[in-house]
């Protein structure tokens, strides 16, 4: 009885049906093998050997987990976590060694085949992202995403991938946070003209992938390709000041959400508007924020077949004119837990408000969620971890449940612990422990990952001091 009690009480949270479970690494955090056989140059690799300084404990990605050597011990971990599916990304240097499509490497191709292929083995869905963020050193020089060239230097990849690899997947992801990458990684100089031109080149690269391959690959791969967007929610800091979240929201998630899956297209009105004012009073002769022509308007509407939404925090938002573009003046508020990551702040409900302003402002597109997580220090008891993860994960059931949002993938990052970008191996998102003080690069998996495991088999989420007892 007590036992019937539990699995039907009004406390147990059930996981939706339909919703898939999985959890998500990037190529050049994991993999290792920087120049094994004949990979090319990433502007990682170049970044990390040429301005170590810039990198916490002058470390860098040329072995990382060594998944490009272990990934089959990567898939056993995923599997006897239950993952329903996988995300990872194709180091475009692996597959196109000196950017040219007319090299392709085979070895690189042999790679990625024998993950998916072990992946399929254990009935776990590959999601595969195209590009997150380690483009060949060579286009860096350039100009990077600065330059146009780059927007058919993609697709000339992506075309590649999709001949060698499509057969076996079918959920693409274009490029992970474009945003991102234009503010905080992009190598060039970091003024906002180049920012807004990044981010303008790849919403066109991104837009041109996804008509190719409808045009060259739909009929017969039968996959969705889909972009990944950083989403955070906001909180005014007076409580009252809607504006400055909703300001906040488009200069964000926005920028590149509103082009491709608003009904208007084109980049956000207040976006628009206040780039262009500022822009005005800054000096410049026209808005820093490049047109988009009502023909690249109509060709980016509906480019993308599903949300694929990272999200891991709120900040609390003011409005200061003329601070920056927005005019947002993003802060903390310091009752807030935080992770190790200094941006991360724990708000669970968070999510859930971001996921209803996607619902709202989108027409309620398929929403997959392809990040989600907690950055520790090292260590395998990771109860943080599992409050988290059980808190964060309810209020998107909530949101599904009780506001109809359309979630239909949960994603943790990560599998594994990884090269944490700037911050290296210091800020740890793995459900598995990597040892990363000598090459064998052990992993152990971590308290979480026994939760999950427990949560995906029963589809109940369990409470974590239930999973304790
Ligand atoms: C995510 C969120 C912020 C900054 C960077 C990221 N933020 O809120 O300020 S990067 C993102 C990325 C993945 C990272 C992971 C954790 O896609 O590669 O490892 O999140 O930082």
């Amino acid at each position: 009885l007590l036992w019937l009690l539990g699995r039907s009480g009004v406390d147990m949270m059930e996981i939706p049906r339909g919703l898939s479970i999985g959890a998500s690494t990037s190529a050049y955090q994991v993999e290792g093998g920087w120049n094994a056989s004949d990979k090319g140059v990433s502007v990682w690799d170049a970044f990390t050997h040429e301005e170590s300084s810039l990198i916490k404990d002058r470390e860098n990605g040329d072995i990382a987990c060594d998944s490009y050597h272990k990934y089959q011990e990567d898939v056993a971990l995923a599997k006897n976590m239950g993952l329903q599916h996988y995300r990872f990304s194709v180091s475009w240097t692996r597959i196109l060694p000196n950017g040219s499509p007319e090299n392709v490497s085979r070895v690189g191709i042999r790679y990625y085949k024998n993950l998916i292929d072990e992946l399929h083995t254990y009935g776990i869905e590959p999601v595969v992202t195209l590009y997150h963020w380690d483009h060949p050193q060579s286009f860096e020089e350039v100009g990077g995403w600065a330059n146009d060239n780059m927007i058919d230097y993609f697709v000339e990849y992506a075309r590649v991938v999709f001949r060698e690899l499509g057969s076996r997947v079918k959920i693409w992801s274009t490029v992970n946070e474009p945003i991102i990458y234009c503010q905080f990684f992009d190598f060039g100089m970091n003024d906002d003209t180049r920012k807004y031109r990044c981010a303008h080149n790849l919403l066109k690269a991104h837009a041109k992938v996804y008509h190719m391959y409808q045009r060259e690959f739909k009929d017969r791969q039968h996959g969705q390709v889909g972009i990944v967007l950083l989403c955070h929610n906001y909180y005014s800091l007076n409580g009252i000041d809607a504006e400055a979240e909703d300001i906040a929201f488009e200069f964000g998630c926005g920028w590149l959400a509103n082009p491709i899956f608003s009904k208007d297209g084109d980049y956000p009105a207040v976006m628009k508007q206040k780039v262009a004012e500022e822009s005005k009073y800054q000096g410049f002769t026209k808005s820093k924020l490049p047109k988009l022509s009502s023909s690249w308007i109509e060709y980016i509407k509906g480019s993308s077949d599903y949300f694929g939404l990272n999200h891991y925090t709120s900040f609390m938002v003011e409005q200061h004119p003329h601070l920056n573009d927005s005019g947002i003046l993003k802060s903390d508020n310091p009752i807030w837990k935080k992770g190790v990551s200094d941006w991360l702040n724990i708000i669970p409900e968070g999510f859930g408000e971001v996921l209803r302003i996607i619902k709202e402002k989108y027409n309620n597109p398929p929403v997959y969620v392809l990040e989600n997580g907690l950055s520790t220090t090292a260590g395998i008891e990771d109860l943080d971890r599992i409050k988290f993860l059980h808190d964060y994960m309810k209020q998107m059931i909530m949101a599904i449940t009780h506001d109809g949002c359309n979630v239909q993938k949960y994603t943790v990052w990560s599998l594994l612990d990884t090269f944490e970008w700037k911050e290296a191996y210091r800020n740890r998102f793995g459900l598995v422990h990597v040892d990363f003080t000598n090459n064998r690069r052990m992993r152990t998996p971590k308290l979480s990952s026994k939760w999950l495991h427990e949560v995906i088999t029963q589809r109940q989420l369990i409470k974590p001091d239930e999973f304790m007892k």
